[in-house]
């Protein structure tokens, strides 16, 4: 994301909004020292007829609040205020269309591992932000390599809290991935089941049936709850099953779902063609609704924006 600016004019800092240049941490910021902190990615979108929503922001405050609960981070802010406090941040900054990073993370005072008396602090900042893979792959489809990284076990590190440590195993595997050439890493769990992309979930097709993993070892993904939704609307099948590299190979289609990538079509995993290598119907499909909701396009997707 080295092309996008992050600056803009204000980010919410523990119930105020306070010029960019002034939302600073210290040093012996607890959180940066063992990367215990919990935060969230979501976007906000133009919505037809006029102003903007943000998609699904109750959903993701409240994995914000939950990935707290997981880690015992205590929380001072409750969810309503939380969310306008997202809807003050794109507004105070005169953007349409953004990401949204509201992170929570404890402040210095004390350092070591067995320390309890730090205060949770908050964030909320905002920015333009364009296709996570690149416009080509959400046009043309992405190409996945099975990482040497593998997704950690739940009794590890668990993957149902969006932990900012956890992204170390993330960061670690989409590193790899791209200096091989490819666009994304594809994790397996500690079994040697698909598990997810360093920052996506994942889903394939055969036959008209799509599956993709259940929740054992991923992030509950938003985007995944959505699209497994539109998927039943459509009466298409759709299981939640766990699922080996060799059924991704013989897939007739496969896509990645994100809030940053959005809905992004897999075109090959280790050097295999999906399918025929091209993006396939029930893909294209699925991301023509899912823009349709982002956008406020389809009255039955209303509940899932947050106007601002
Ligand atoms: N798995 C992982 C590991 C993950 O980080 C994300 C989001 C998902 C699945 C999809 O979840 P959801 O956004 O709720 O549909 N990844 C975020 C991080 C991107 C970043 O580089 O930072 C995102 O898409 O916002």
């Amino acid at each position: 994301m080295a092309a996008t600016t992050l600056r803009t004019e204000k980010i919410w800092m523990d119930g105020n909004l306070v010029p960019y240049d002034e939302a600073n941490v210290h040093v012996l910021t607890h959180s940066l020292h063992y990367g215990l902190a919990v935060f969230e990615g979501m976007r906000c979108y133009k919505i037809e007829g006029g102003g903007s929503a943000i998609f699904r922001g109750k959903e993701h405050i409240r994995r914000l609040l939950e990935s707290a609960h997981i880690v015992e981070m205590p929380m001072h802010h409750s969810s309503e205020e939380l969310l306008k406090a997202c809807a003050d941040v794109v507004r105070a900054n005169k953007l349409a269309e953004c990401y949204l990073r509201p992170i929570a993370f404890y402040g210095e005072g004390e350092m070591g591992l067995a320390a309890r008396g730090n205060k949770t602090r908050v964030a909320i900042a905002a920015w333009p932000w364009g296709a996570y893979l690149g416009e080509d792959g959400v046009n043309k489809g992405v190409r996945l390599k099975t990482s040497s990284f593998v997704r950690f076990h739940h009794n590890s590190m668990m993957p149902a809290a969006k932990a900012s440590g956890n992204y170390i195993n993330s960061i670690l595997a989409g590193y790899e991935a791209r200096r091989g050439g490819y666009d994304e890493a594809l994790l397996l769990d500690t079994q040697g089941y698909v598990a997810e992309g360093s920052g996506e979930n994942v889903f394939v097709i055969r036959d008209g049936i799509v599956r993709t993993p259940t929740l054992s070892s991923i992030l509950p993904g938003i985007t995944r709850a959505s699209v497994i939704t539109i998927l039943r609307d459509n009466s298409i099948d759709v299981r939640e099953e766990l699922f080996a590299r060799d059924a991704f190979y013989v897939a007739d289609e496969a896509f990645m779902t994100g809030t940053a990538a959005e809905v992004t079509p897999v075109v090959e995993l280790d050097d295999r063609k999906i399918g025929s290598g091209v993006p396939g119907p029930i893909t294209r499909k699925v991301q023509k609704v899912f823009q349709d909701a982002l956008h406020g396009r389809d009255r039955k997707y209303q509940d899932w924006l947050y106007r601002i």
